[in-house]
């Protein structure tokens, strides 16, 4: 395969519903759709889904957009490759910056799935034809506000429910919430605020029976991890702390972690994603999808990776109604009781609407060699 035109489209939408963690707040994102298309015409679509500030992770909108016009789709565009793992080495000098990569290797693999006319969850290896999804709920101006939210989402049939703590949102919404809902799937997630001085207070959250405990300290902090999971029974979770295969292993080394989230974002791409998988299925860690509030490209993706046999605990991948009132694929991505069906056309599996994306661009690049 030769790529022989590369574009970047920076999409604007609103999200349905405000959106604020221990970290950040957000009302609209602006993400990058990546499209790769070779000499035949076929058309392989990724998505960079940075937030706008650098909050979750080190990236930008506008630190994603000079990584890969400058560096990755240049790299890209030079190169005959017969496997989206042949790309890493187009950009494997280029350090950090997993969110831009991870734009362009989903598109390399949609590509590679449009080439051979499979769906990218049978190129991954997927094994499952549907997927549970859980959502995420973000931090509420009151208890009685969460509770709604929290309403909303079991009535729109997801079995699993995530909520964003921080000091002073912790014990006392996840308890009204528990109480509320005594059978509910539910964990937490603090995106890293918590130090060391806080482990007998998260202590008492051991007392919820909450699935897991995602990210309580900073990304780099994997000691206090380790040190709050000889603490409690509930399972620790990481997702900002784990970027590469590297970073898994010290963590698998240190019993940081039972369970582990892997965003493609976060990790590069499905390559590394996937490989991250296998890693975590041979130590007996169970995994599932996090997800970005992508647009429908990147959650197609999750979806995708999703399908593979790892993948036991619901991912976040939410039906687009959740996230946006209207999405950047047709059809929608749409759930039942929470389940996902993992599409079987070739590549995503469902058209990305070039009008719509049109409609909602407000800034645009075509590279070719
Ligand atoms: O930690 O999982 C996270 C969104 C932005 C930044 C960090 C996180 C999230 C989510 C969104 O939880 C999950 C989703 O896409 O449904
Ligand atoms: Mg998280």
């Amino acid at each position: 395969l030769k790529v022989v035109a590369a574009r970047l489209h920076r999409v604007r939408m609103p999200l349905v519903h405000e959106f604020r963690t221990s970290s950040h707040r957000k009302a609209f994102l602006d993400h990058i759709l990546v499209e790769l298309e070779d000499a035949s015409g076929a058309i392989g679509w990724g998505e960079i889904a940075s937030s706008s500030d650098p909050y979750y992770a080190p990236e930008t909108v506008e630190s994603c957009w000079h990584i890969a016009s400058k560096y990755l789709l240049p790299a890209v565009l030079d190169r005959s490759w017969t496997r989206p793992a042949d790309l890493a080495g187009a950009w494997s000098k280029i350090r950090g910056n997993q969110f831009a990569k991870a734009g362009v290797d989903t598109a390399a693999w949609v590509l590679w799935a449009e080439s051979r006319q499979l769906p990218l969850a049978t190129v991954l290896g997927g094994t499952r034809s549907e997927v549970v999804a859980g959502v995420s709920l973000g931090i509420e101006p009151t208890i009685d506000d969460l509770l709604v939210q929290v309403q909303h989402q079991v009535d729109a049939g997801y079995p699993r429910v995530k909520l964003k703590i921080a000091p002073g949102w912790d014990v006392e919404p996840v308890r009204a919430v528990r109480s509320t809902y005594p059978k509910l799937d539910l964990h937490v997630d603090a995106n890293g605020i918590y130090t060391a001085d806080d482990l007998a207070h998260l202590q008492q959250l051991d007392g919820f029976e909450l699935t897991m405990i995602e990210q309580p300290f900073a990304p780099r902090d994997l000691l206090t991890h380790a040190r709050l999971q000889t603490m409690i029974s509930t399972p620790v979770c990481l997702d900002e702390s784990i970027e590469t295969l590297a970073d898994l292993e010290t963590a698998l080394q240190l019993e940081a972690l039972e369970v582990l989230n892997i965003k493609v974002s976060r990790m590069g791409g499905l390559t590394v994603a996937r490989a991250a998988h296998d890693r975590a299925r041979e130590a007996g860690i169970p995994v599932w999808c996090g997800g970005m509030h992508e647009f429908g490209v990147g959650r197609l993706a999750n979806v995708a990776l999703s399908s593979l046999a790892g993948f036991t605990l619901p991912s976040d991948v939410s039906a687009s109604e959740k996230y946006y009132a209207r999405d950047v694929v047709e059809p929608a991505v749409t759930a039942v009781d929470g389940v996902v069906q993992v599409p079987d056309g070739p590549g995503l599996g469902h058209q990305v609407d070039r009008e719509f994306v049109t409609a909602n661009t407000v800034d645009e690049l075509t590279l070719r060699p």
